[in-house]
């Protein structure tokens, strides 16, 4: 252990700390931008580039950075001297002074973390004029823009892209005033292997990343008469989306969703969970098949479109590994402008289909040209929670005051098993509800299987289904899915089957979610909702969502059909 004393306050913390989390342990501040504390990931940003973290050592009189720099015995500390406040605020100045001024116009305003520590620090003047940068603006991708006149060079999004999805396409590119973090040479983001996974802009401080803006797309739809816009909302919106409301994290909030968004104008309000319990379905009859039939094992899960994107970029020759299934918005998309538009009697050209979810690699996938046919799209345009909430905002809905609503029955209806869908290890956890019904022909007792939850990255548990012991295997990030793969592609892998979320948590942790600045606490509570939601459910079988039976029974015949196939299953290429 080691001694030290922070503003005359004696401390001991273990070996290997830094002043800052000394100063955490006896609760005084120091204001920090770059540092990232994802510890439950594994991945500390330590870079010290901001600098707005510095405090003084009264030893030598020098500022040093507080989240860099490793506490030793004797140590004097201070953090609030005249002079380690004045060096805070000069770094915080200099990083605003080349700083594009259009904080009221940003896609970050009042979520900026550079903006609230300006703020925080009564900065009300910048002393230093800087020159400005002058990058395009990349918006060559479906789901991320990139305004690298906004970068403060943090490099958290370096840290998260590369150290915990491993997938590298940011990094620090040049020296002095030119330094930016880029793409290698500057591609396009649509010219690299970017996954769109949204974890670069989940931890941004600056608008420097965001998601791309398809608000005004669906505000020119639902002023369309000519159109009838349908939406659907994701399982983990409804855990997430009213942060940006002042509930606490992990309120499950589906009923005023529902009714804001019908306060918007659209037509039908649909939920995705109805698809996510079809997709169990199609999932489980794939699984069983293969199994039975001695086909390709393991079998992936495929509702993920970065880890899609990701399995395509970087291991090609796996790609008879995923389920076939489509993701659960796309089979709504898709059953939207097919079942629903037959019983409505529409054209489905007239149908536009809008997904909310809590990701920003969705609408990439939406774009995708398997899931585009015929001059039809599943899903013609995909928002995020945040950017629903800001319409929420842009059309003076009180949120707080929204009655209760409930979703459109056709394709409405969902189980427990589908709200499980948005954590880390629920997907697995649905199918093996299913799965073991299928196989075996016997009710499942218990439908909990705590083997398949938590936060530990690579997570693996064995179930005894009648005769057959299934091996399953749970991976979320992009670096532990890379592990499993590799597994796989070198004939190390004994899993059945494996879900794969690309983003830390699954899809409550998803690149559209409301910012978590790096709180995991936040995921955990989000996380609880949705099992809680799950345990409130009537049915917490897939297989028992009567509207999904009536789904088969009018008009896809069998899980696994001709149709079925047709429809809701879809390919993959390098
Ligand atoms: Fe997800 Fe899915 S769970 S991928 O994580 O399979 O985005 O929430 O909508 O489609 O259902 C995301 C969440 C979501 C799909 C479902
Ligand atoms: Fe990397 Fe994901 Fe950001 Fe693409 S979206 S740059 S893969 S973190």
């Amino acid at each position: 252990m080691v001694e030290l004393t922070i503003n005359n306050i004696p401390v001991t913390v273990e070996k290997g700390s830094t002043i800052l989390d000394a100063a955490e342990k006896i609760g005084v501040h120091i204001p920090t931008l770059c540092h990232l504390n994802l510890q439950e990931f594994g991945v500390v940003n330590k870079t010290a580039n901001c600098r707005v973290c510095v405090v003084e050592n009264e030893d030598t009189g020098r500022l040093v950075p507080s989240c860099a720099q490793e506490v030793h015995d004797g140590m004097r500390i201070q953090t609030d001297s005249l002079k380690a406040v004045m060096g805070r605020r000069t770094n915080l100045e200099l990083l605003l002074s080349n700083h594009p001024n259009d904080c009221l116009t940003c896609v970050k305003n009042l979520d900026c973390e550079l903006q609230t520590l300006a703020h925080e620090m009564n900065i009300k003047e910048i002393h230093y004029q800087g020159e400005k940068m002058s990058h395009p603006v990349d918006v060559t991708s479906f789901g991320i823009t990139k305004d690298t006149n906004k970068c403060i060079m943090c490099r958290r999004c370096v840290t998260m892209c590369s150290d915990i999805q491993t997938v590298g396409v940011l990094g620090a590119l040049k020296r002095g005033f030119d330094a930016v973090v880029a793409t290698a040479f500057h591609l396009d983001l649509n010219q690299t292997s970017c996954t769109y996974c949204g974890q670069c802009v989940s931890v941004c401080p600056t608008g420097a990343l965001a998601e791309t803006n398809d608000s005004p797309k669906v505000w020119r739809a639902l002023n369309n008469p000519d159109k009838h816009v349908i939406v659907q909302v994701a399982p983990a919106v409804r855990a997430a989306i009213g942060e940006e409301f002042g509930y606490e994290p992990g309120t499950i909030l589906t009923g005023k969703v529902v009714s804001g968004l019908k306060r918007l104008g659209f037509d039908q309000i649909f939920d995705t969970n109805f698809g996510a319990d079809l997709t169990i379905i199609e999932e489980a009859t794939e699984l069983v098949d293969r199994i039975q039939n001695n086909k390709t094992l393991p079998m992936l899960t495929s509702c993920c479109p970065a880890w899609v994107q990701f399995i395509e970029h970087q291991f090609p020759e796996l790609l008879d590994v995923p389920s076939s299934c489509k993701s659960p918005h796309e089979m709504v998309g898709i059953l939207a402008k097919t079942y629903y538009a037959k019983e409505k009697n529409l054209d489905p050209k007239d149908i536009v289909m809008v997904s909310i979810m809590p990701c920003t690699a969705k609408k990439a996938e939406a774009a995708r040209e398997e899931l585009n046919k015929d001059g039809i799209s599943d899903v013609d345009y995909v928002l995020t929670t945040r950017e629903l909430a800001r319409m929420f905002k842009e059309a003076s809905i009180d949120f707080k005051k929204l009655p209760e609503g409930e979703f459109d029955q056709l394709l409405g209806e969902s189980t427990g098993a589908a709200a499980i869908f948005g954590t880390t290890g629920g997907v697995i956890e649905a199918a093996t509800r299913t799965a073991y019904e299928m196989i075996t022909g016997k009710e499942l007792k218990e439908v909990t299987f705590e083997q398949f939850r938590g936060l530990e990255g690579i997570r693996e548990a064995k179930v005894q289904i009648g005769d057959l012991e299934l091996n399953i295997g749970i991976a979320h990030g992009l670096g532990n899915a890379r592990k499993i793969l590799e597994d796989i592609r070198d004939g190390k892998s004994h899993f059945h089957a494996i879900e794969i979320m690309a983003c830390p948590g699954g899809c409550i942790g998803g690149g559209g979610q409301p910012y978590h600045h790096g709180h995991t606490d936040i995921l955990l509570k989000r996380q609880q909702a949705l099992y809680d939601l799950d345990k409130s459910m009537p049915r917490r079988k897939s297989h028992e969502n009567e509207m999904v039976l009536k789904l088969y029974k009018d008009f896809l015949e069998k899980p696994g059909s001709h149709i079925a196939h047709e429809l809701l299953h879809t390919s993959y290429s390098a």
